[in-house]
């Protein structure tokens, strides 16, 4: 073990999920910072390792009874050598500073992939939004604003959404930032269209991934259309990842949420994800969706990692896929891998399908999309414009693209590409040049 990553353990020992994502990328870049021996100088790797600043504030607001509730809120301002701190804002109640500061490094790579102007952050509540009113959900973003509009800004930090943060709770955050800071400037971007939101923003992440997914295959003279694959989650990602795949020929036999999952051996359709969306934004489960349509069948407290694919898209959250699942999907037959969510594989997993004939794509290329759109949110919102559906998607499709290139310049063009170390390679060496070039600070 490098000493750094001694260090880092021993500093914050609780920190798991930091520690995870911080071995995997320095073991990653290993190879390449042999080579460049420079980027081991000026504390560069212990500086990218530690965040520039990090926030953490009480939010007290009142429910539905009168009572009032302390949350615990954060920031975690990663890295702004690229540009604005830019990440997205979690409410879970898994939410603590070490998933936000693995989640912040995993942008801090991502958002320097993408190629835009953008540094990294990423925040959140251990808020849970299950079961809570419109009005709680409303007042409980109100009264995080109260605190956070002090740490934000179009060229500070600007915030989006992640797990349970989508375009109702951004334009809830949005609308007291403006009160607060009486300004209209693009300071979150994952907005309605109403207010300055991009077209395709929803979609991006789910359709970008599925970008990134048909640059693999193609890159192996394959095609997505006549492919089996298994999807995980049922919330933004999944179900524009699984729409996205269904348009393209694909076809989708499950979906998962936090109590089980469904299996559609003939497939998934438009209706079905449609239904989907109704029974999560209802605070079901996808029991429902077994009840409401035939062929579907549910499994209570399990995975998808169980039934056969050819492809996998893991798009729920982190640490979802084990070993034994990573097993069972390379013995089942399947052949490519593609992280919609952040860090779903566990480290034993990532080292199962190194071993395979899998491919496996981490969520820092192939989930870049979101972030991407987010990118191209903010450049809508500071020229005063708004682009077609046709405009946003064609970049987009041009930016997962260039993601699988740059993966490609790093990772080995041959048939089997190490993605892992191409996409941490080719988003380290922006970043760090970024911050040779800024001195030491
Ligand atoms: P959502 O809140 O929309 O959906 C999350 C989904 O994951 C829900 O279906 C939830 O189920 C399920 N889930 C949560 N915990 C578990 C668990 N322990 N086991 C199984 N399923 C679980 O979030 P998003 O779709 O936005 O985010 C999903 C992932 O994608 C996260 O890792 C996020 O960081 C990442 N991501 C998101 C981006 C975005 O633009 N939104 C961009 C890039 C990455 P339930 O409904 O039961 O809680
Ligand atoms: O993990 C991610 O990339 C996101 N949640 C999106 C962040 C953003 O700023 O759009």
């Amino acid at each position: 073990m490098s000493a750094l990553l001694k260090e880092i353990k021993q500093r914050d020992p609780h920190h798991t999920h930091f520690h995870q994502a911080a071995e995997s990328l320095l073991n990653s870049v290993s190879g390449y910072l042999d080579q460049h021996p420079e980027l081991r100088t000026q504390g560069l790797l212990a500086r990218l390792l530690e965040p520039e600043r990090v926030i953490r504030f009480r939010v007290p607001w009142v429910d539905d009874q009168g009572e009032v509730r302390v949350n615990r809120a954060y920031r975690v301002q990663m890295n702004g050598a690229l540009g604005p701190y830019k990440g997205g804002l979690r409410f879970h109640p898994s939410v603590n500073l070490d998933v936000l500061s693995f989640l912040a490094l995993e942008q801090t790579i991502k958002n320097a992939l993408t190629g835009l102007p953008l540094g990294a952050g990423k925040g959140g509540a251990d808020f849970d939004p299950k079961g809570r009113s419109d009005a709680e959900i409303m007042r409980f973003c109100q009264a995080l604003m109260a605190e956070f509009h002090h740490h934000m800004g179009p060229d500070i930090d600007v915030p989006a959404g992640d797990m349970g943060v989508g375009m109702r709770e951004v334009g809830y955050l949005f609308g007291m930032y403006r009160k607060l800071s009486r300004s209209f400037g693009g300071a979150f971007t994952g907005k309605s269209l109403d207010f300055g939101g991009s077209v395709l923003r929803p979609e991006a992440t789910g359709y970008g991934l599925i970008y990134f997914l048909q640059s693999m295959l193609t890159h192996q003279n394959e095609s997505l259309s006549d492919k089996t694959v298994a999807v995980s989650g049922a919330g933004n990602v999944a179900r524009h990842a699984a729409a996205k795949a269904i348009e393209e020929g694909a076809t989708v036999v499950t979906l998962s949420d936090s109590r089980g999952t469904v299996h559609a051996p003939e497939g998934l359709d438009d209706a079905h994800l449609d239904a989907v969306a109704r029974i999560k934004a209802d605070g079901g489960g996808l029991d429902r969706l077994a009840e409401e349509f035939d062929g579907i069948e549910h499994y209570q407290g399990e995975r998808p990692w169980r039934f056969d694919c050819q492809v996998a898209l893991p798009c729920a959250t982190e640490n979802e896929l084990e070993e034994d699942d990573a097993r069972r999907l390379v013995d089942n037959g399947c052949r490519w891998l593609a992280e919609g969510a952040n860090m779903p594989c566990t480290a034993a997993a990532v080292a199962v399908f190194k071993d395979s004939d899998m491919l496996y794509a981490p969520g820092k290329a192939a989930n870049a999309g979101g972030v991407a759109v987010s990118g191209l949110e903010m450049s809508q919102n500071s020229r005063r414009e708004s682009w077609s559906a046709g405009e946003v998607d064609r970049r987009l499709r041009d930016i997962m693209e260039r993601i699988h290139r740059r993966c490609l310049e790093h990772g080995g063009d041959d048939a089997r590409p190490d993605y892992l170390t191409g996409a941490s390679v080719a988003g380290f060496q922006r970043v760090a040049r970024a911050m040779l070039g800024q001195g030491i600070i």
